[in-house]
């Protein structure tokens, strides 16, 4: 960041919060109560949740005006690099009987006009059945349902892995007592995150939601936007439209992405 802007922003944060505490008396007791929620969230390793659940989504919104090609979306805090490179046909590291219903991801990469863009990475990684993350979250192997992988020719790719549930907030942390405190619930929208990147294009963070969807008009993250939902449709097994031949129901999630030039 520049020197100047960094001047400018932190003195103007300061006015703001300096504004408010005087608009609501804010009394010291108060004040020290702000400083162990800091001390706390640290110690518990929620500052990224907790900034990310209040602050993240404001910040891609403005980094979305004016902007060409697919939407960005929140990172969330559980974004980590290095991911295991899967070979095709592109399966998601999983347990041998990872829980939860089958889903194939897929789709299609282009530029702004439109023409497929071949060997873009896709970095993705979401929850398992249980809502929880791999490398986050104890006793799940390491890099569960975290993969990076590349479109086809074509700019096409498909991944099969399995529907994450609805993301519960830890409700025993700092970041779940501030939730608690203001009535609201702990949840986000099921959702896969994936980094979408080739070195021609700009890096574009997305974050996909199910059509559908319990909690997309309540994200605790306030994070849902439309161009973020992606159509999710259920196939029954051996059913006519399924091309599959799978002994289960299975779902397919379809969403494009558009790359802008770097
Ligand atoms: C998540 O999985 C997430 O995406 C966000 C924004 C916050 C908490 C957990
Ligand atoms: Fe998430």
């Amino acid at each position: 960041m520049e020197n100047n802007r960094l001047k400018t922003v932190v003195e103007d944060l300061e006015q703001v919060l300096l504004e408010f505490m005087r608009k609501h008396h804010v009394t010291h007791e108060e004040y020290r109560l702000a400083t162990d929620l800091l001390i706390h969230t640290v110690k518990a390793g929620e500052e990224s949740l907790l900034y990310d659940v209040f602050f993240e989504a404001q910040a891609t919104d403005l980094g979305n005006v004016g902007r060409k090609g697919s939407p960005e979306a929140i990172e969330g805090p559980f974004y980590l690099t290095g991911a295991p490179e899967l070979n095709a046909p592109y399966v998601m590291p999983q347990r041998p009987e990872e829980a939860g219903d089958l889903l194939f991801f897929k789709g299609r990469v282009t530029n702004a006009e439109g023409q497929p863009i071949a060997g873009v990475e896709l970095d993705v990684w979401h929850a398992d059945a249980f809502g929880l993350y791999s490398n986050i979250h104890p006793n799940i192997p390491e890099w569960n349902l975290r993969g990076r992988f590349h479109t086809d020719d074509s700019g096409n790719f498909e991944v099969r892995t399995i529907l994450p549930p609805p993301y519960e907030i830890p409700k025993d942390g700092p970041t779940g007592t501030v939730l608690a405190a203001l009535g609201r619930h702990f949840f986000r929208p099921a959702h896969l995150h994936v980094k979408v990147c080739h070195p021609d294009y700009q890096a574009l963070t997305s974050q996909l939601y199910f059509s559908g969807g319990e909690y997309l008009d309540s994200d605790v993250a306030s994070a849902v936007r439309g161009g973020l939902i992606a159509d999710l449709i259920k196939h029954e097994a051996d059913s006519e439209k399924s091309k599959r031949n799978l002994s289960a129901p299975y779902f397919e999630l379809t969403y494009d992405f558009a790359l802008t030039p770097r």
